[in-house]
């Protein structure tokens, strides 16, 4: 088969190029973990809309039209935008591979992508390490994300990010956050490592993307040092385990 096409975010700062973006590592996770060859196409934030409106794609309204993870499959000559819709299609096309929705799980999988993910994301990490995206963009980006965020926010990047009392209380969401995820994969069973059990589903794909996000964004944060240690370095565990399909290339 023909290598699928990855769209995916780059760092200005990166020595060596690998993804920082919670969202395409959901769906970059899904390529390595199934094993099917692609080639990630790096961007800035500001080559997102110039290169994907050329992608028979349905932009998102708002803002921000075209987001990543996209990709292309030149075997089937679709373009998919958003991180669950190519999981999927990644899962539908591709089925002979490690499954990510096994039977009778897709329900319960979209609950918590759609509900306990953003909530580490969007109300946690992301007010706390926002500076460490803006301070490891280009300089168009910056500008980008300044405008950008401007129109979404009502507010300046340093205003969203959170310091002081409300940094201590996201840092307390997150420990919890945390927690819960813990005590929930504990009801799968003694030593269950995954939310999937002993193998991951499309719902640790999320989880493991978050992680991620802050252990390599941010590696110095506060957020990333409790997310490597908290609850025995569990987490680092995780993340170990997800070593052999976390390969960005
Ligand atoms: N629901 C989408 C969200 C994708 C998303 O927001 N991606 C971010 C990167 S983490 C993006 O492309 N942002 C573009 C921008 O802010 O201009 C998904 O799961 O793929």
């Amino acid at each position: 088969m023909e290598p699928i096409v990855f769209y995916d975010l780059k760092r200005e700062t990166a020595k060596e190029l690998w993804a920082f973006s919670p969202n395409t590592w959901r769906s970059r996770a899904a390529l390595n973990i199934k094993g099917i060859p692609y080639k990630t196409v790096w961007l800035d934030f500001v080559e997102l809309k110039p290169t994907l409106s050329k992608l028979d794609l349905e932009p998102v309204l708002g803002p921000v039209p075209y987001t990543v993870p996209t990709i292309y499959d030149p075997n089937t000559k679709k373009a998919i935008m958003d991180s669950q819709a190519i999981n999927r299609y990644l899962e539908e096309q591709y089925p002979d591979r490690h499954v990510l929705f096994p039977k009778g799980t897709a329900a319960l999988q979209a609950a918590w992508v759609d509900n306990i993910t953003p909530k580490m994301i969007g109300q946690t990490l992301d007010p706390l390490l926002v500076m460490h995206v803006y301070n490891q963009a280009s300089p168009a980006d910056r500008k980008y994300l300044r405008d950008t965020r401007r129109k979404m926010f009502g507010a300046e990047l340093e205003q969203i990010e959170a310091r002081g009392e409300v940094a201590e209380r996201l840092m307390k969401n997150w420990e919890k956050q945390l927690a819960d995820a813990g005590k929930w994969i504990d009801l799968n069973g003694h030593g269950s490592v995954f939310i999937g059990g002993c193998a991951p589903v499309n719902a640790d794909l999320d989880l493991h993307a978050v992680l991620k996000y802050c252990t390599l964004l941010a590696p110095d944060s506060r957020a990333a040092s409790l997310a490597l240690t908290t609850q025995n370095g569990r987490w680092a565990n995780y993340l170990k385990a997800f070593e052999k399909w976390a390969q960005s290339v």
